[in-house]
């Protein structure tokens, strides 16, 4: 059966609807960030850049580092974006847009996201790097799809038992990130750990301005959560929908966070840029390497 047009919908030249992109405008290393203006942030370190395009937050370039080709796109802010952007990118490479069917030799893409985040824990500074093993998605998307074969139910129970999550905000997810990339990334260098996914910016992640809200213990209970080694390290938008999706459609994903904000001893990084730019060319030597 093909896909009808109200489901995939592509714009008048064939390509998707909201990433702007046909299959030949995409490589398979595939690099998110959330703001638009951090794509030639990346791509002014490339050899050469074949292709751009922008529509509204989803801006896209494709070119070549030290050889390698790469994607890099901006998903914009949030897991709702992240269910946009993965599952675009996945019709792009897995269904065939002519006949609107699913292809029967599916593509794996390699996706790593560059981030900014908060840290939750004194020992993980602004300005230093986070490699998320674990999605903790707080935000409810992942729960329309057929999640069993992912989630990590053991750490969710824990978790939940932990803060005595109130179940009426949705049963939290955990969802790990590759593995392959994790080595092919990691070093000393980068701190490991879960990576909280909040649906919002503000209450979700315990900002109080005028609001109160639900659970105002809920980061120092989040801070002191452990289960067999693994601590929640920082609190961001879209690691764990990036996990899930991924997962789900077959692609490995990895998630690495510059610490601009750190939530534990309230500072702020004084040069974040600067973070966010070495995050970016450590990311982009680590891909170049193989
Ligand atoms: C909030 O300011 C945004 O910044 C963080 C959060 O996840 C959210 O998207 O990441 P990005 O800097 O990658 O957008």
């Amino acid at each position: 059966m093909s896909i009808q047009q109200s489901e995939l919908i592509l714009n008048p030249d064939g390509s998707v609807y909201h990433l702007n992109l046909k299959p030949e405008n995409i490589a398979h290393d595939i690099i998110f960030v959330g703001d638009q203006d951090r794509v030639s942030k990346i791509t002014k370190h490339f050899d050469s850049v074949e292709f751009s395009t922008q529509k509204r937050e989803f801006k896209t370039e494709t070119g070549t580092y030290k050889g390698k080709r790469i994607t890099v796109m901006s998903t914009g802010i949030g897991s709702d974006n992240i269910d946009i952007v993965v599952n675009e990118l996945d019709a792009l490479v897995n269904i065939d847009l002519e006949t609107r069917k699913p292809k029967e030799n599916l593509t794996s893409l390699n996706i790593i996201r560059i981030g900014t985040s908060g840290s939750l824990h004194a020992d993980i500074p602004v300005d230093s790097f986070v490699m998320s093993k674990f999605g903790l998605g707080l935000d409810n998307m992942l729960r329309s799809y057929l999640v069993d074969s992912i989630s990590n139910i053991e750490i969710e129970d824990a978790f939940i038992g932990h803060t005595n999550w109130d179940l009426r905000k949705g049963r939290p997810i955990v969802v790990a990130g590759s593995s392959i990339l994790e080595r092919k990334i990691e070093s000393d260098r980068i701190h490991k750990g879960i990576t909280a996914t909040a649906g919002g910016f503000y209450g979700p992640q315990g900002r109080i301005l005028r609001l109160g809200i639900q659970d105002n213990g809920l980061n120092s209970k989040m801070d002191n959560f452990l289960f067999e080694g693994n601590r929640i390290t920082n609190l961001e938008m879209e690691t764990s929908a990036i996990y899930g999706l991924s997962a789900l459609l077959g692609h490995q994903a990895l998630s690495l966070n510059a610490i601009i904000a750190n939530r534990a001893n309230g500072t702020f990084s004084s040069d974040p840029y600067k973070a966010v730019d070495e995050l970016i060319e450590y990311t982009l030597n680590k891909l170049a390497e193989n």
